[in-house]
């Protein structure tokens, strides 16, 4: 029974698209959203490569509709025109750029592919897109595809404004409109060669996987037929008969028409009830507690952990779109989101994706951000900023960048070093102070409570002095941070102030002085 168990995720990992693709040792990805190819292919160099990240999730690579009013949302992204690689991030040359240099330094990138509608019903006709590439709406006519009123599922949908009104309805949510963009009719041939011939090109520059977009809105033998289309990837960069990752788009959090698990065999898929509840445990809403999580991962309801791709927020809910609602933490809540991705990070569960965001001036009205549209730093043009990075490694130009933020990166780091052992010596007090370790490589210590904390626990680490890599790091033979001493018997003494910048520590063998 163990041995068949131990085989699952294995078996997985050799036979695709299940496997993330990711570089020998690397363990996360990071989603740089609305970025220029050109400052991905930098910071893979700079700073990726070197601290351990395995991937990158970029921005619609595809043509879009310009939208003009708001002007220039980061939505507009996600109404395609065409599949030319063309956007406000970077035209083809600059994007072949990026996968080469990327791959490269071992960090792959994962485009965020569109697949399922075109753009609006309402957007009109003529050639305001970002290759320049016609298109007129209401007669569903994309020249540069070319797709024709034939291409949509108007007929089929059944609801009177042909958009989805009901997400139990499981039929109307895969035939009508989601939020009236034109949607496709996948189960035609011709339909499925172009969205393949698309994605094989993107496969052949050298790209490791995908995001499918809206997978929930597509039905699962629709995307199953146009994933066996697919190459293999790029044996320049990937063992030869290494299958695309796939990771699909849907949202499960109970209670609809649809549930994720339809999707296991095609894919990992996007688990939502993740974030939406570790951001409830951390803000101690509900009378959730971190003692609770002693079980997080599948016993919280969650799907198999081979199946799950996890993140505290998405480009979605950190603004209000998508689900997950009030609970998810955001770098607006810097101090708890620290936290909730270090927690994620530590926990085995799932296969990770980091955000990394550019700021936008959040204005709360009834509930709602009324600014939730604001498109990425940019020129009056329209042109998307440079990521500038200022003298103390942050980012500059109104970029956020969290996965620069120390804390991140080095459990991006404790990740790596901690992959492949379980979960071990769990500790906590019935409250909201909680330890775990990582079998004999690494622990990490959490003071969530209102009081303070002072511990002796049992870390599972070799006796020894550690740099605790939350509040510093180890460089050279110093620690910038405070100093953990685990002692023969494997047990560590840990104080944590409420009222820390940083309520939380982490060590692991490759931070040992
Ligand atoms: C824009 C305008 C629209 C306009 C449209 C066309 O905002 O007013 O009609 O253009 O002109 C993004 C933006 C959209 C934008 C769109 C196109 O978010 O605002 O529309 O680009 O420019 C659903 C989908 C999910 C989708 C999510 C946003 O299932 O696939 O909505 N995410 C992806 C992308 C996203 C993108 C698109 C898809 C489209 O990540 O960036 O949209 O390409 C329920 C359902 C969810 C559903 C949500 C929201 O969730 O379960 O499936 O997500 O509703 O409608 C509780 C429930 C939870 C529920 C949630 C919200 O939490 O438990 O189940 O409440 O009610």
């Amino acid at each position: 029974m163990t041995t068949l168990l131990l085989m699952v995720p294995l078996l997985g990992l050799c036979a695709g698209q299940f496997s993330p693709n990711v570089a020998c040792g690397r363990t996360s990805i990071v989603h740089l959203f609305e970025w220029r190819w050109e400052d991905i292919a930098e910071e893979c160099e700079r700073y990726l490569g070197p601290n351990g990240f395995g991937g990158v999730q970029i921005s619609p690579p595809n043509e879009n509709v310009i939208i003009t009013n708001p002007n220039r949302p980061w939505w507009e992204r996600y109404q395609p025109i065409s599949y030319k690689i063309c956007t406000r991030s970077g035209d083809e040359q600059q994007f072949r750029d990026m996968v080469t240099r990327c791959n490269s330094v071992g960090v792959h990138i994962y485009v965020d592919a569109v697949i399922n509608h075109m753009c609006g019903s309402g957007v009109g006709k003529g050639t305001s897109s970002t290759c320049g590439s016609y298109y007129d709406s209401d007669n569903r006519n994309f020249s540069a595809v070319p797709y024709s009123f034939h291409d949509f599922n108007d007929k089929k949908c059944k609801t009177g404004s042909g958009n989805i009104e009901d997400y139990r309805d499981a039929d109307q949510v895969r035939d009508c409109r989601l939020v009236s963009l034109l949607d496709l009719a996948l189960e035609k041939g011709y339909i499925r060669e172009k969205i393949a011939d698309y994605m094989n090109k993107l496969i052949d520059i050298g790209v490791a996987g995908f995001r499918l977009d809206a997978a929930k809105h597509m039905w699962p033998g629709d995307i199953q037929a146009i994933v066996t289309k697919l190459h293999n990837l790029n044996t320049k960069w990937f063992p030869e008969g290494s299958r695309p990752f796939i990771f699909q788009e849907v949202i499960d959090l109970g209670g609809e028409g649809i549930s994720a698990k339809e999707y296991f065999d095609i894919g990992r898929i996007t688990e939502f009830k993740y974030g939406a509840k570790l951001g409830k445990v951390i803000r101690k809403w509900d009378n959730e507690k971190m003692a609770y999580l002693r079980n997080w991962g599948e016993g919280w309801g969650f799907m198999p952990t081979d199946r799950a791709v996890v993140f505290v927020d998405n480009h979605d809910n950190q603004r209000g779109h998508g689900a997950g609602g009030a609970s998810i933490l955001t770098f607006f809540d810097a101090r708890l989101y620290k936290m909730a991705v270090a927690f994620m990070l530590a926990h085995p569960y799932g296969f990770t994706r980091v955000m990394s965001s550019f700021s936008w001036p959040r204005y709360i009205v009834n509930g709602k951000d009324i600014n939730d549209w604001e498109g990425p730093p940019s020129y009056s043009n329209g042109s998307t900023k440079a990521v500038t990075i200022n003298e103390d490694t942050t980012c500059g130009n109104g970029w956020v960048c969290e996965h620069r933020w120390r804390q991140i990166k080095n459990m991006v780091i404790f990740r790596n070093v901690v992959n492949g052992q379980a979960l071990t010596n769990w500790w906590d007090n019935g409250e909201n102070q909680a330890a775990f370790g990582r079998g004999n490589a690494g622990f990490i210590v959490f003071n969530n409570d209102n009081g303070d904390m002072d511990v002796t626990l049992k870390t599972g680490l070799p006796a020894g002095t550690y740099c605790d890599v939350i509040s510093g790091q180890k460089e050279g033979a110093c620690c910038t941070g405070t100093k953990i001493n685990v002692s023969s018997d494997g047990s560590a003494h840990f104080t944590i102030s409420s009222s820390a910048e940083d309520p939380f520590i982490a060590i692991h063998i490759n931070a040992k002085l």
